[in-house]
């Protein structure tokens, strides 16, 4: 019986149409999307740190209006996330304790710091035009609740790329001071930004298999080439430097050739030990700690409900 599920099973992804959760699935593909979703979603729980820390700080009403929406959006983002998630048998509080005891992963580019105003513009620009090249792709992974949870999503992240973009526009237009702030920005986030779309294809356990499985429909190394080829020609228009001595258009290939991201740098912040791993697992911690009375709270509300129900 088993077999014939397995083949059903290859059949529906060969046909390019969806795998639902009531259908059968093999384990490795059910494990594998459990664990890409929730990396997914703890980055959006996490990402809403870095751009955070300067709601209070935000330089006047319109700013601070914007960057409200896109923290809160990045919280819905999260939220619909983990729900993909449960639509596969796993549970949200297990996921939130696996992500704060550092039993799961999230992007490395959120361990690094926000030093100016400017980081704010260049998160937008450089880390969601990333997320986006990474996830229009994924509006077509082979997992219906992942796909469909996708294309709200890219809609969202789109809004935060060009407000980030705008905001880079506007400061550019502004003093020698606030252009110096971009272009700082731009070579501390550069290289990361690059690092979000994973090791290179040779150094990727999990490509193959996931590309097999339709969940992912490009390799690292494309996406990333992508990116890099989208984002050199706004750079120009912005009047920005991207620091990468080795950047030059390639006639022969039909794209930008870059230079190597520092592997090693990736490497240590995926395992813990970035600029900012710490202070972002405790922040988490806290705040899931400060909660506690709210799920509490809920719980017990819950149980009234429904024994009142009974009565
Ligand atoms: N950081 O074999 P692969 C956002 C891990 S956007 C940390 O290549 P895979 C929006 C990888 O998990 C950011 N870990 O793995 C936003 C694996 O570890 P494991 C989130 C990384 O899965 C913007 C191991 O290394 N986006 O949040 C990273 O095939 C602004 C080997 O790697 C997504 O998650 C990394 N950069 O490919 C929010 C997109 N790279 O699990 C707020 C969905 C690799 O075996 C503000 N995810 N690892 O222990 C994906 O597309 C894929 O999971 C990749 C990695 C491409 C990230």
């Amino acid at each position: 019986a088993e077999a014939r599920l397995q083949e059903h099973f290859d059949a529906t992804i060969g046909r390019d149409q969806r795998i639902e959760p009531r259908d059968w699935m093999p384990d490795g593909y059910r494990r594998t999307l459990i664990r890409q979703i929730a990396q997914h979603a703890h980055s959006e729980i996490i990402g809403m740190q870095p751009e955070g820390q300067w709601i209070t700080r935000a330089p006047s009403l319109r700013r601070k209006a914007i960057l409200l929406a896109k923290v809160q959006d990045e919280a819905g983002h999260g939220l619909y996330l983990y729900s993909a998630a449960e639509t596969l048998g796993a549970d949200r509080a297990e996921l939130t304790e696996m992500l704060i005891d550092g039993r799961q992963k999230y992007s490395s580019i959120f361990n690094y710091p926000t030093l100016t105003f400017a980081d704010v513009g260049v998160i937008g620009w450089l880390v969601d035009g990333a997320a986006i090249c990474n996830q229009v792709p994924l509006c077509r992974s082979s997992y219906g609740p992942y796909a469909r949870a996708m294309i709200r999503i890219c809609k969202e992240e789109s809004f935060h790329q060009r407000q980030g973009y705008e905001l880079l526009l506007t400061m550019m237009r502004g003093t020698d001071a606030q252009r110096e702030m971009v272009q700082d920005a731009v070579n501390r986030w550069w290289w990361p930004s690059l690092m979000m779309f994973g090791p290179p294809d040779d150094a990727s356990p999990n490509s193959a298999r996931s590309m097999a499985w339709k969940i992912k429909r490009h390799s690292n190394d494309e996406l990333r080439q992508r990116f890099v080829d989208m984002t050199v020609p706004q750079a120009e228009k912005l009047g920005v430097t991207l620091p990468d001595p080795e950047l030059r258009w390639n006639d022969e290939r039909g794209h930008y050739d870059f230079g190597a991201p520092d592997w090693d740098e990736l490497r240590r912040v995926i395992s813990g030990d970035g600029p900012c791993n710490a202070e972002r697992i405790a922040r988490r911690r806290a705040a899931h700690e400060e909660g506690a009375w709210v799920r509490e709270a809920a719980a017990a509300y819950a149980a009234k409900r429904a024994a009142g129900r009974r009565a």
